[in-house]
């Protein structure tokens, strides 16, 4: 939560301006610092849906007691910037992503009130796919879904649910159903999915309808609050200044013509009979995220030192690469340390590029992005062309030493090099394929990630669990890898 307490204001105090009347909002930041300059202005349109919506939402996460477990998901459109109004977690997603950030959010971080707030260019335009497709699976999220008929931010376009007739800057002769098709009508195409539990259309037109959208707002949030799932509720909104010219023009368009096309309805409410939410998955094991569900034992933590250290693999699809980077995240994780790891994918299968990234932490990790490796794993040259020149100066650089010296780029100051023959090491052990777990113990070995060899093998058991005969094996080729390390290379 914010404090304005220190900031200046040239504005007098709210109450000696609102007079009595006016109830002060709950919930919602008290000046909005936006683009550095505190304000007490809004910045939507007088007459504007939004303002209403964002205090009907507000209101009823606070008197539900969920502003501290509120997490809004704020769209791109005239809401961008709602972010400097609730006083609540915040987070943007790209144009119509709000539900896979919401998903995210909901899936993560289990008792979580998500709402993803989305205007009809958002939700119904662009990001229609992912909308429909979260009420599918039935994320425990609300949708607030703003239908102002426009796309209010870029200027009055057309959007999904522009009125056929209706004239917008891109339609100035009116939308056409031969040229522009029919309305798209969110609840109606929702409501043909088993799986959302509440689904309303409000108005946010006049008195009595707001009175019925509050009611709808704080039922879609009692469902989230006891985590029962997934709730969409429509508003229609005002849009003075695209649609009407004036508040009552907007507020008359909402109520006599959008009204007839989206008609207000309760279309569903099955909070009462949603199962109650299944138990938290167990955190940890990354390995049950890629190996069907199953769950390896974790080894004892080993006290090692909890610095942040971020890592990148790099080599060619095929050549383990990824694995590799799991089996260092889960080592990373059986000695007791935060762990991410983050695959990159060519669009091939097999022989294209495979890059991942490792963030080792004592504490949470901010990022799983790593832009500047402390530590680097080339498998192959063009892995070791591309990512070497971003290693962080005094780095570390591991690679396989087939790759000719010609190759090494130049190397930003005080990096480590151990070139690593692999390939020839795992060949002589009829191993070919395990280059990954050789180039794994030369890190071990190097002593930069403070990883045990016990915590490895462990890892590297875990990750071979279905085909068990091969977990002997690697755990030769580790062996020779660090034999090898030991007798060839410098500390
Ligand atoms: C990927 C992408 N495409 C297009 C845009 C431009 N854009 C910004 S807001 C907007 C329309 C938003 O309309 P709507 O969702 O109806 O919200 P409103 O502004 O009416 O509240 C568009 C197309 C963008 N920012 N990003």
């Amino acid at each position: 939560m914010k404090s304005d307490s220190d900031t200046p204001l040239h504005e007098a105090p709210r109450d000696d301006r609102d007079g009595p009347h006016i109830k002060r909002v709950q919930g919602m930041y008290d000046v909005f610092d936006r683009s550095g300059t505190p304000s007490r202005a809004t910045h939507y349109c007088a007459g504007c849906g939004h303002g209403l919506a964002h205090k009907l939402i507000m209101e009823a996460v606070v008197e539900l007691g969920l502003q501290d477990r509120t997490v809004m998901v704020n769209p791109i459109g005239c809401a961008v910037f709602g972010y400097y109004y609730w006083d609540v977690g915040n987070i943007g997603a790209a144009h119509g992503r709000a539900p896979a950030i919401a998903t995210a959010i909901s899936r993560g971080r289990p008792g979580t009130v998500v709402i993803s707030y989305q205007g009809d260019g958002d939700l119904a335009a662009i990001g229609f796919n992912q909308a429909f497709q979260a009420a599918s699976r039935g994320e425990r999220m609300v949708t607030f879904f703003i239908n102002n008929a426009t796309y209010g931010m870029t200027g009055g376009q057309m959007a999904p649910t522009t009125l056929p007739g209706q004239k917008t800057a891109t339609s100035p002769r009116g939308r056409t159903l031969a040229n522009d098709g029919y309305p798209v009508h969110v609840c109606e195409v929702f409501n043909t999915l088993p799986a959302p539990l509440f689904i309303a259309r409000c108005s946010l037109a006049d008195t009595a309808r707001i009175m019925q959208a509050r009611r709808a707002i704080r039922r879609a949030l009692e469902l989230q609050r006891d985590g029962k799932g997934y709730a969409l509720v429509e508003l229609l909104s005002p849009c003075p200044t695209n649609i009407g010219g004036d508040s009552a023009a907007a507020v008359r368009f909402v109520n006599e013509q959008l009204e007839a096309e989206f008609p207000l309805a309760a279309f569903r409410d099955r909070g009462n009979e949603a199962p109650p939410p299944p138990p938290r998955p167990p955190r940890g094991d990354l390995n049950a995220y890629f190996s069907e569900g199953e769950t390896a034992t974790a080894a004892p933590a080993d006290g090692a030192a909890p610095e942040e250290l971020r890592l990148k693999f790099g080599g060619a699809g095929g050549q383990g690469v990824l694995s590799l980077g799991l089996c260092v995240a889960e080592a990373g994780r059986y000695a007791g340390r935060c762990a991410t790891w983050f695959p990159t994918y060519g669009p091939e299968q097999r022989g294209g590029a495979a890059a991942c990234s490792v963030v080792l932490a004592g504490a949470s990790v901010g990022s799983p992005v790593v832009d500047k490796p402390q530590v680097l794993v080339c498998l192959n040259e063009p892995a070791l062309r591309r990512y070497a020149p971003e290693l962080a100066p005094g780095g570390t650089l591991i690679y396989e030493a087939a790759v000719p010296a010609a190759a090494l780029p130049e190397l930003p100051a005080a990096v480590r090099v151990l070139a690593v023959p692999a390939a020839a090491l795992v060949a002589q052990q009829g191993m070919p394929k395990a280059a990954n777990t050789l180039m794994f113990a030369a890190l071990v070995w190097s002593g930069v990630t403070g990883l045990t060899q016990a915590a490895a093998l462990a890892a590297i058991a875990a990750s071979l669990r279905r085909k068990p005969a091969l977990i002997a094996r690697n755990r030769e080729v580790f062996e020779a890898g660090i034999a090898w390390c030991e007798k060839n290379l410098a500390r």
